[in-house]
């Protein structure tokens, strides 16, 4: 059976995610950070010599990187859902925001995280952080425009991906107060009020409660 390594606290979420959407069986496999680093703990590095999370294991198979393990899962089990055809001006937008989730969009919360979590001020790359988290939130409100979804205003894996980064950056997937603008972006906030109603988000939700 698959096996979803699920770090209590991170990105892992979306995999679970995933997996609920499309109704994959699966065994999550829980592992605990570490209270006073955050960092993950060996149990995870005897699966990956880097003990990131996500990581998945199926029939022998190790898959890394939360884009990379969602379109393994849609190329298995999707049967057409949850990414647009390839090919389709719908597909190329799938995979920026694919691509975005973890670069362009992830920079200014991982510059925010982390200066939460290592207590530092630099006022200089604060700046940065609040620029990039305007610039960022705004492309995702015009992306949305009047929709409901990123890519052809359907549901797919781009907004799984998509929604755990806004969620790090609202301070609602990992429990560190950051700077995140949200309030300025009402369209954003109702995108992950939206996404949240899903059966399949809550489903997830449970099992990888902390
Ligand atoms: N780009 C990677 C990021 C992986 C990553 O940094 N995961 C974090 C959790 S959200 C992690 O495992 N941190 C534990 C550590 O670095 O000790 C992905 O999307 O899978």
């Amino acid at each position: 059976m698959l096996k979803i390594h699920h770090l209590v606290l991170s990105r892992s979420e979306r995999i679970v995610w995933l997996a609920e959407e499309l109704g994959i069986a699966y065994e999550a496999v829980r592992h605990i950070r570490d209270p006073q680093t955050f960092r993950a703990p060996d149990s995870l590095r005897a699966v990956t010599p880097l003990a990131k999370a996500p990581v998945i294991e199926d029939e022998g198979i190790v898959v890394e990187e939360s884009s990379v393990i969602c379109d393994y899962l849609i190329d298995r089990h999707g049967s057409g859902r949850l990414r647009p055809e390839a090919g389709s001006a719908a597909r190329r937008q799938y995979d920026y925001w694919m691509a975005c989730a973890e670069s362009t969009l992830m920079y200014p919360v991982l510059i925010d995280l982390l200066s939460v979590l290592t207590q530092s001020d630099a006022p200089g790359l604060n700046a940065f952080a609040m620029g990039e988290y305007h610039a960022m939130f705004a492309h995702v409100e015009r992306s949305l425009g009047d929709g409901e979804f990123l890519v052809d205003n359907q549901f797919s894996a781009a907004d799984v991906m998509v929604y755990y980064t806004l969620a790090m950056a609202a301070g609602t997937a990992i429990p560190f107060p950051t700077h995140a603008p949200m309030d300025a972006f009402p369209k954003v906030r109702a995108y992950l009020a939206r996404l949240e109603q899903r059966p399949a988000w809550q489903r997830a939700t449970q099992v990888c409660a902390a």
